[in-house]
């Protein structure tokens, strides 16, 4: 029997607020993926509420790292998140080096900013070692504000055609990525595109119905279910609608049960359906 796959999680630990590796880690596992957790901070809660504890992990990542180097651990997928400084690139691209495998996967998703804004830690500098991670990217999940910002366009003022949003995701995918899902993009009043570019092929579309307002850690949920579903063998198409269609079957319940946006998805009540079919 092969062993069971196994992913690497680069990303923060926060206790409250479901997102990032709280989020990934469960999902993943659930597909029957083991998750090897890399925090880049540990934090009590995320960053939209209006305290929280914050305990930046940057000084401690090397060492943590050189146990896996030392016992030459292999990983099938590596994903990363949130990233707060200029040396936690530099320490991603150096894992990256260090444990990528022919076979094995790396998904970045860019987290930069939203709704046209980059968010306070994202100076010029870290735009910059953002991009020369870029080349590393097998999969991205940017949204609407991190794909313009990684091709150097402004934001857009209205929605962009489909011919424009190919031509982006041409010019990110010339750096790096072969498969990339531009998500979350506000259709209309009822519908969210998520807009899907793998290399040299047609794009295709995945529409959802828009449910409330945003919420905090949607873009974890859906990372983690395409990285889980694509190890599994899935095509990215599938995974991407799997994932967008999980995220809205969460956020659906949160609303029905009135949950505040910045709580993040209940994801729990449906975990167990991510591991439905699956050997
Ligand atoms: O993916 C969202 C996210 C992850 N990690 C931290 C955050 C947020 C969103 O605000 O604050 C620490």
């Amino acid at each position: 029997m092969q062993r069971q796959k196994r992913i690497a999680l680069i990303n923060d630990i926060t206790g409250f607020g479901r997102c990032s590796i709280a989020v990934m880690a469960p999902i993943v596992s659930a597909m029957k993926i083991q998750a090897v957790s890399i925090p880049t901070a540990i934090l009590s809660t995320h960053t939209q509420f209006p305290i929280y504890y914050f305990d930046d992990y940057t000084s401690r990542m090397k060492d943590y790292i050189q146990t896996y180097k030392d016992l030459d651990l292999e990983f099938d997928a590596i994903a990363t998140g949130f990233l707060g400084s200029k040396e936690q690139v530099d320490i991603v691209i150096d894992f990256i080096e260090r444990f990528k495998q022919k076979n094995t996967f790396v998904l970045i998703d860019p987290v930069m900013g939203d709704h046209g804004k980059l968010y306070a830690t994202y100076t010029p500098e870290m735009c910059l070692k953002m991009k020369e991670l870029v080349q590393y990217a097998d999969i991205m999940t940017p949204n609407l504000t991190e794909l313009v910002t990684l091709v150097d366009k402004p934001y857009p003022t209205k929605l962009p055609s489909f011919e424009e949003l190919k031509e982006m995701c041409e010019e990110l995918s010339m750096k790096g990525p072969k498969h990339i899902v531009v998500t979350g993009i506000p259709f209309n009043e009822k519908q969210i595109l998520n807009f899907i570019y793998n290399k040299d092929e047609d794009y295709q579309i995945v529409m959802v119905d828009r449910i409330g307002k945003d919420r905090c850690g949607t873009g974890d949920v859906i990372a983690s279910v395409i990285a889980g579903s694509y190890l599994n063998g899935f095509d990215f198409y599938e995974s991407v609608k799997k994932a967008t269609q999980f995220a809205s079957k969460c956020i659906t319940y949160c609303e029905k049960t009135y949950v505040p946006h910045y709580f993040g998805l209940c994801f729990e009540e449906y975990l167990y359906e991510l591991g439905e079919g699956l050997k």
